[in-house]
């Protein structure tokens, strides 16, 4: 039903004369949040394919066609449609952005921003999805109290040395960047599941920066 108002508003949009070209197929509270939160901070026009959190529209047919595994994000930019939320982040800000959000290649902070920008999934994000299974996707009797114990312990070792780059800096790498896209939504989950030590300050307060965000905050309660 809401694909379909989509789409239908989006066919309206280009009857008017604009071009859309790029849709998302997102999910609340999921990983699909930072491509929301990066559209918006590029002020690209976007369609939005808002689907349930489930595997009745996760797992569909549907969807399947466009994730093999029934994931969110995607992105269809045209005829090209992506998966990886780290890819579709570089995908934008290399053919949307003009270069903003991403130091040149040649500039000294490149490969720290590489290096931040995929700490995400290398390092944070695994907890976290052992602590998501742990606590909310099996059912109670199925739990494991060691496995999630494991979990925050090394989330709480993971985030840590993101406390240490910070010093005497606002993001990941001085000026926002796509690495804050990726950083900032997982330090934010982090600290949702109590994982950020409250003696961390830089991390902190780079949440707090985070949060502050009105384009994070849309993309948040979407
Ligand atoms: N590494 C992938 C992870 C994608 C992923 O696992 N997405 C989660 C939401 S955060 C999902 O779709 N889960 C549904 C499921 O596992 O059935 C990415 O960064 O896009």
């Amino acid at each position: 039903m809401c694909v379909i108002f989509l789409y239908s508003a989006n066919s309206i949009l280009q009857k008017r004369g604009f071009i859309v070209v790029l849709t998302l197929h997102f999910a609340s509270n999921s990983r699909a949040g930072r491509i929301l939160w990066l559209l918006e901070e590029l002020g690209l026009e976007y369609t939005l394919n808002h689907m349930e959190f489930h595997p009745r529209a996760l797992k569909s047919d549907e969807h399947r066609a466009r994730h093999p595994l029934g994931r969110v994000p995607v992105l269809d930019d045209d005829d090209i449609s992506l998966f990886e939320s780290g890819a579709i982040v570089e995908y934008l800000v290399a053919r949307h952005s003009d270069g903003v959000l991403r130091p040149a290649q040649n500039s000294p902070l490149f490969p720290e921003y590489l290096q931040w920008f995929h700490y995400v999934e290398g390092m944070i994000m695994p907890p976290i999805n052992t602590i998501v299974v742990q606590t909310i996707l099996l059912p109670e009797d199925r739990r494991d109290p060691e496995v999630l114990r494991q979990a925050q312990s090394l989330l709480k070792k993971a985030v840590a040395p993101v406390d240490a780059a910070l010093e005497g800096r606002e993001y990941m790498i001085g000026d926002f960047s796509a690495a804050d896209i990726m950083m900032g939504h997982a330090c934010f989950m982090s600290r949702r599941f109590g994982c950020v030590d409250p003696g961390l300050e830089n991390l902190n307060a780079y949440i707090g920066r985070i949060e502050s965000r009105p384009a994070f905050q849309l993309a948040i309660k979407t």
